[in-house]
């Protein structure tokens, strides 16, 4: 039998709502990255009220996660963004990005979800920027350098008329963004045929900006969440060199196939690692968090020699 190619690390899970010690329901969806000699991962919590929050929790390894006594992140009480986050933060991503780490994070509200787009260097202090979207929108990841001098970002804008895709938006600012124009969708009759969305920051390489994003399939009783990769140019993203045909992770141990929703692998980081691995981390059934490794190399073969039409 073929080796998977994400290998899923043996204690998986590696961090449960009982490890976090204020209450939760859950604990998934986290952002992550290396920053010195630590594992920072920003992980979404429902409350038991079903609004979300994030959590900080710290390793020396990528495995083993302490959480911090209070949350990271609740709902602000100040300005614009106590209107638009009455109903929680989700999903938050940490993107590094020229000596700084951008956050970008959904925001819901009776107005609908929207992103917000906040900046920290340390983790112990954060200043919220603005609100770079209208609503409705819900997974934005940023490039870690400008390109052609001016900032980008993969975003999921939802649409009643086309399938739920993967757009480009550019900006000078961060705040003010455009020239959109959408660069993937999903297939029909294939694993993603009913929407996808960015996952992890892209991570750049040698043969182009690697991306993991997450597809969903809907069946006769239940909707699947699944991983996939792509492979965007280095000069110019809008551009994909490849979209793997195959999913790289589906639910399949029982903390995946069942939980807060079931049947869901979502991911919100990776973090690559000097071996040629990459950490990919993921929520499972939107309950708890997991990791495992793939090889970069053999992610950019499936996204160039495996390849699928990305529209
Ligand atoms: O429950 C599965 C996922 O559903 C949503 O994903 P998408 O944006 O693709 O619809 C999000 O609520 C996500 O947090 C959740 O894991």
């Amino acid at each position: 039998m073929n080796q998977p190619v994400v290998r899923r690390y043996s204690q998986n899970p590696i961090l449960t709502p009982k490890q976090v010690p204020y209450e939760v329901s859950t604990v998934h969806n986290a952002g992550i990255v290396k920053h010195g000699d630590q594992y920072v991962m920003l992980f979404r919590s429902h409350l038991h009220n079903g609004r979300s929050i994030i959590g900080l929790a710290t390793s020396p390894d990528g495995y083993h996660f302490e959480v911090s006594p209070e949350p990271f992140m609740i709902p602000s009480s100040e300005g614009i963004f106590a209107e638009y986050e009455e109903y929680g933060v989700e999903d938050l991503r940490i993107n590094p990005c020229e000596g700084e780490y951008l956050l970008t994070y959904s925001c819901y509200s009776r107005h609908g979800v929207r992103i917000g787009l906040a900046r920290t260097k340390d983790f112990s202090t954060i200043e919220r920027i603005a609100l770079i979207t209208q609503a409705d929108l819900r997974n934005i990841v940023i490039f870690p350098e400008r390109i052609n001098g001016r900032y980008v970002r993969l975003d999921r804008p939802h649409s009643e008329i086309s399938s739920w895709s993967i757009w480009i938006s550019y900006s000078t600012d961060l705040i003010y963004w455009g020239d959109s124009k959408v660069v993937m969708k999903p297939l029909t009759y294939h694993w993603d045929e009913l929407k996808i969305g960015p996952g992890a920051p892209p991570i750049k390489t040698p043969k182009g900006w690697l991306s993991i994003y997450h597809g969903v399939f809907k069946n006769m009783s239940d909707s699947v969440y699944r991983l996939g990769v792509a492979l965007h140019d280095l000069s110019d993203p809008s551009k994909l060199l490849g979209v793997s045909d195959k999913w790289i992770l589906q639910p399949d141990e029982p903390y995946e196939i069942s939980g807060y929703v079931s049947n869901v692998v979502f991911t919100c980081g990776a973090v690559p690692e000097e071996d040629g691995t990459l950490k990919i981390y993921w929520g499972g059934a939107d309950t708890v968090m997991c990791v495992g490794e793939a090889n970069i190399d053999e992610l950019i073969d499936l996204c160039l020699n495996h390849s699928r039409n990305p529209m």
